[in-house]
């Protein structure tokens, strides 16, 4: 084998939205890089992370859901795909007509089932799952997970792993993403805004990060919240500026475990009249048109 070829690819994560693709990328990686929320459809754009398994290199690729117009081609550059499902209806989401469609496009691919949320399942039943999806003789492994206990990870790495072609690396050493570190912090604000906001007004609520620094030893950033209705900067900002403060907080947090640097926030509430419906608009607010 030549010297400088290594296992080195991309591996996909996909799967119907709230079924735990981002807990998933994040346990794999051992960080915080992808936002987690409760409400579905919270990751809007391919978010990567690149782990190091003894001298291999995985960039996976969290992606959003498969129902919400799903960037096909993504699925022609990427090695490897994993596909998470929820283990209790594994079986009656394989059937929809969506995961069917991206099956039928990852025919030429190594799939590896995940079978999600396995804690929902007794620990000696999760083998029965496992041998029932096996039954479909679509899958090259099939691995039970439970990302927030980090249950079933390792396996599923070396799942991945052995799928991984043998190539000169893809990725310089000491790089752990693809993204921005911009768009990373802008996606940890805008989850926090469906935590706090109705969901029409937080899904209408874009995030631009306009600057971030080192002040003071710390890292500063300063972003807007842009809404696209004059009505709703009032409600971002709450009485006396207790909701934009809560914000700030939550979003403080977020940006805190995900860089591990100590953060200063500026928020602003900006007003874009009717952006979500503005292609110029979407673009510069980083939305796939
Ligand atoms: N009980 C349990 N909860 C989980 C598991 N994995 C994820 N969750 C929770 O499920 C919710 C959704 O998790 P995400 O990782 O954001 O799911 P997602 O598939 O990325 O969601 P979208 O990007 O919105 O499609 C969060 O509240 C997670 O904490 C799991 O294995 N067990
Ligand atoms: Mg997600």
């Amino acid at each position: 084998m030549p010297s400088g070829i290594i296992p080195s690819g991309y591996a996909l994560v996909a799967g119907l939205s709230n079924t735990g693709k981002s807990s998933l990328l994040n346990a794999l990686t051992e960080t915080s890089i992808s936002p987690v929320a409760l409400q579905p459809a919270s990751t809007r754009m391919p978010i990567t992370a690149i782990c190091t398994p003894g001298n291999a290199q995985i960039c996976f690729v969290d992606t959003p859901p498969l129902e919400s117009g799903y960037d096909w081609s993504i699925i022609d550059w990427v090695d490897v795909v994993v596909l998470v499902v929820d283990i209790k209806q594994f079986d009656r989401d394989l059937e929809k007509p969506v995961v069917k469609h991206f099956l039928r496009r990852a025919r030429s691919k190594p799939v590896v089932l995940a079978l999600g949320r396995s804690d929902y399942v007794h620990l000696e039943h999760r083998a029965a799952y496992v041998s029932r999806a096996r039954c479909t003789n679509r899958f090259t492994d099939i691995v039970p997970v439970t990302p927030p206990l980090n249950f079933g990870i390792e396996k599923l790495k070396n799942a991945v792993l052995q799928n991984i072609p043998m190539r000169n690396r893809l990725f310089p050493r000491n790089i752990n993403t693809l993204n921005s570190k911009r768009f990373l912090i802008s996606e940890q604000i805008r989850t926090q805004l469906f935590s706090i906001l109705p969901p029409d007004v937080a899904g209408e609520t874009a995030v631009q990060v306009e600057e971030t620094s080192q002040r003071d030893g710390r890292l500063y950033v300063r972003a807007n919240l842009i809404v696209s209705r004059a009505s709703s900067k009032g409600m971002l900002i709450g009485r006396k500026g207790q909701t934009l403060d809560r914000i700030n907080r939550l979003s403080l947090d977020a940006i805190g475990e995900f860089t591990g640097e100590d953060c200063r926030l500026d928020l602003w509430v900006k007003v874009r009249e009717a952006w979500t419906e503005n292609k110029t608009d979407l673009l510069e607010f980083g939305y796939v048109c």
